[in-house]
């Protein structure tokens, strides 16, 4: 009996609603009568949980009781979207719940709008790991995420005469029903201070002798799995000051001085860094680092194998899939545990830390590589900069065996470099740590072999291998494009939502007539829906009729932002020309969502350009309304679930070579969008998988990049030879978009004539031909709707399911138990 949970609410609109006035009554303190929607909303969280509960309890024993293999999936940032829905879908209790709430008089959607999302991470990488945790227990694969708890995610968006500002994201404020602390199995964190030598009974050890410290308290998130009884656990750790930390001042009668030190230790934890790509060198960011690693595997070696497991065994239990390079600190960590703290032989620790971690890299931005300058390691984790210069010099003596006399191969990939200060490369820690080293797409995992890691490929080819990316169909299909999944389960039933490869058999309707007009329907809904989530939410306009353009993803010169505007500058430079009139334009809205670094000042620049280019041609009645901008501030998951149904085509069009992989171009296919493209990132396997004329190719490609860098770029000279290149940036220049002050975007002109780093210029021609090929193909409307179907039925490789599939083959070995 003590072991058995509480029974499951039973599956029906009598029990729901009865559980959810229990909820409102014992949880909240009101009636339904006085309820707010806040009550409501959290009543009705808490009430889908209880329907997870028990599956969490059994998920939890049924792990423990295997003694399996499990993933500790490490990750700075986990973007997770509004739960409630998604926990709504995995219990199959949509109707109930929608039923029942209409029964007490409420609104499901109306509840369900009135979840604040979590904004734990930043784009892309926070995202993936979100779509990882849901895959893994929709497998039924023991994964436990760990992470951390911001108390403020990613900075709230708004624009004020059309520029950037952010304001903080409070998003706990109002309680959060779907998270569990747990105090009780809090860890203490160590940091500063300096290490000693000791005489062990003869054995000389080392310790560290921190001189600070902080507690991190773990707060379990459930991860269900869809409708498969299966739910895993995300533990998130937030940092709270130690009893020891301010003890002593509040002895000395500093009362004071005692709560500022409180408040520093509960800064760890207070906001998520906004940046992703040139991460500045941040004191609190390396805090931010070791302290939810540290919690993470102190609580998996203490918490989930318990005090008397025998550590030898440590890699038949766990792997640790570093996510980037920002948990790295937790190599060094296992060592200082295994070798200070267990007693371990070097070598023997070094073999076994060797096995539990695997990294995947994100990135080929040679800025965005995280290295900590020794200084600051040293000052801060002063034991993990000697363990790391130990497996360096380790290290570097088996480069030296490899590579006799070759000094300067040495210098190349030492973890340590001088070059131009002592520093720490965190990249090349993790690619001599982990078991394997994996890109995050074909092109991606091939560049990273060839150039960013071209020598540690040498020495080591069999750890280098691919995964390419992929996204949860559960949120991105069922979730957001109800229409489109009911579509597809009338024609295939409605196994495809945990094995997306059965698409395929969508791939004949494609010549169907009636399915393809029900497919046009399924868009035509999705983009009313979307039509009127922005008309109530940024006041902006869809207008009928327009093939929906849609770019979303964070602002980054390299993704090319320019490039899209410079298109639609183009355009209505053409139309004030005379050189096409008005009606020659197809009806077209271009979407935008992208948030900028704060710190990005170019990026911040061209979010200005972009609402003031918006703003003119939106109004301007020459265009007689076919071709308009719509930016919506802060894009967040919630409305790219929103705005990914609607879209007709998916913008992918950064220069080649620089996106790793992309994760927004699949979700986009997916929902029966056409790719306009460079051969970039999974670009590239999604134009295989569709076909090349179910796709817009354009653009240089990545060796031409290459080619054309090594031979002297000269942008002007596009500038100068291309008319119509010419014509668009000397518009932005005339003034007409910012009351006439010609230097309003001067720098944003001038960056591109002089350096144009992303040769937005060299791919412009090729650019504005791609979208005539797309202008003529969307007129055919069977066509291409044809073209879309193909797009849908042949995606199915983009599943997280799959991906999580090769991970467990060729990285994690472990297993559905
Ligand atoms: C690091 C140190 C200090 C502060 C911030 C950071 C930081 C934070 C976030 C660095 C990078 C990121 C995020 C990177 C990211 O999202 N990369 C994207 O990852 C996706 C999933 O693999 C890919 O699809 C995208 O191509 C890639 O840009």
């Amino acid at each position: 009996l003590a072991k058995a949970p509480v029974a499951t609410p039973q599956h029906s609109v009598d029990a729901f609603v009865k559980v959810f006035l229990q909820e409102l009554n014992t949880g909240q303190g009101v009636t339904l009568s006085r309820s707010t929607v806040n009550d409501q909303y959290l009543a009705l969280a808490r009430t889908v949980r209880q329907y997870l509960m028990t599956r969490w309890l059994e998920t939890s024993r049924h792990y423990a009781e295997s003694g399996s293999k499990a993933i500790g999936y490490l990750s700075a940032e986990y973007l997770l979207g509004r739960q409630l829905g998604n926990a709504l879908l995995a219990t199959d209790l949509g109707e109930v719940a929608e039923e029942a709430m209409r029964g007490c008089g409420l609104d499901l959607a109306r509840l369900r709008a009135q979840e604040v999302e979590p904004g734990l991470g930043n784009g892309g990488l926070g995202r993936l790991a979100a779509c990882f945790v849901d895959s893994l227990a929709t497998m039924g694969i023991p994964c436990i995420g760990y992470g951390i708890r911001y108390e403020y995610g990613i900075f709230k968006q708004s624009f004020v005469d059309g520029r950037q500002v952010e304001q903080p994201d409070p998003w706990l404020a109002l309680g959060n029903p779907w998270e569990f602390p747990h105090p009780e199995a809090s860890v203490q964190v160590n940091f500063g201070g300096h290490t000693e030598t000791y005489d062990d009974g003869g054995v000389q050890r080392t310790r560290w002798v921190p001189d600070w410290n902080v507690v991190g308290v773990p707060y379990n998130y459930m991860v269900p799995g869809y409708h498969n009884g299966k739910v895993n656990t995300l533990r998130l750790w937030s940092a709270k000051a130690t009893n020891a930390f301010d003890l002593a001042l509040f002895n000395s009668g500093d009362y004071p001085e005692a709560v500022r030190a409180q408040t520093f230790a509960e800064n760890i934890t207070k906001v998520l860094y906004p940046e992703d790509s040139t991460p500045q060198g941040r004191e609190l960011r390396l805090q931010q680092q070791y302290f939810f690693v540290a919690c993470s595997i102190r609580d998996f070696i203490e918490r989930v194998l318990g005090p008397d497991f025998d550590l030898h065994q440590l890699p038949e239990r766990i792997i640790f899939q570093l996510n980037d390079t920002h948990p790295v600190i937790a190599v060094p960590e296992l060592m200082r545990i295994l070798v200070d703290e267990r007693h371990f032989e070097w070598d023997e620790a070094w073999q076994i830390t060797k096995q539990c971690f695997a990294y995947t890299c994100h990135t080929l931005l040679p800025e965005a590589l995280e290295v900590w300058p020794t200084e600051l390691l040293g000052r801060l984790l002063p034991r993990h900069l000697e363990i790391i210069r130990r497996i360096n010099a380790d290290f570097l003596d088996e480069v030296r065996a490899s590579f006799p006399g070759d000094e300067q191969r040495v210098r190349n990939m030492s973890i340590i470099s001088d070059d131009p200060n002592s520093s720490v490369r965190m990249a090349f820690l993790a690619t001599v740590a982990g078991t394997k080293v994996n890109g995050v797409a074909e092109l991606h995992s091939q560049l990273l072999a060839d150039k960013v890691l071209h020598d540690f490929d040498e020495l080591w080819p069999e750890k280098f291998t691919n995964v390419t990316n992929g996204i949860t169909p559960r949120r991105f299909i069922c979730l957001a494009n109800p229409w489109l999944s009911e579509l597809i389960s009338d024609t295939l039933g409605v196994g495809w939502v945990t094995d997306l490869e059965r698409l395929a058999e969508l791939e004949p309707y494609a010549q169907d007539p009636d399915f393809r007009r029900a497919f046009r329907e399924v868009k035509q809904k999705a983009k009313v829906h979307a039509s009127d989530i922005l008309r109530a939410r940024d006041g902006i306009e869809l207008p009928p009729g327009h093939l929906v353009d849609i770019m979303i993803k964070r602002l980054h010169e390299y993704k090319r932002q320019t490039l899209k505007l410079l298109h639609v500058v183009s355009l209505y430079e053409q139309v004030l020309s005379g050189e096409i009139t008005a009606s020659q334009l197809q009806p077209r809205t271009v979407i935008f969502g992208a948030k900028a670094a704060p710190g990005y000042w170019m990026a911040k620049e061209i979010i200005h350009l972009i609402n003031a280019v918006g703003s003119v041609i939106n109004t301007d009645p020459r265009l007689e309304g076919r071709l308009k901008i719509a930016f919506p501030a802060n894009y967040n998951v919630t409305l790219a679930e929103r705005l990914i149904p609607a879209a007709d085509l998916s913008e992918q069009i950064s220069l080649a070579g620089l996106e790793a992989s992309g994760t927004g171009n699949m979700k986009l296919a997916l929902n029966g969008a056409l790719t306009i493209g460079t051969d970039d990132g999974a670009n590239v396997e999604i134009r295989r998988l569709v076909g090349d004329e179910n796709f817009f190719l354009f653009g240089l490609s990545e060796p031409e990049v290459a080619a054309l860098r090594d031979s002297g770029y000269r942008p002007r000279q596009y500038y100068e030879s291309n008319p119509q290149l010419r014509a668009a940036l000397d518009l932005i220049s005339s003034g007409i978009f910012s009351n006439g002050n010609r230097e309003a975007f001067a720098p944003i002109v001038s960056s591109l004539l002089n350096e144009d780093r992303f040769m937005v210029l060299a791919d412009f021609q090729s650019y504005m031909e791609a979208q005539l090929r797309v202008r003529e193909a969307f007129a055919d409307e069977e066509e291409w709707t044809k073209k879309a179907i193909l797009n849908v039925a042949r995606c199915g490789f983009f599943s997280s399911d799959r991906a999580m599939g090769d991970y467990l083959r060729e990285i994690w070995h472990a297993s559905a138990i």
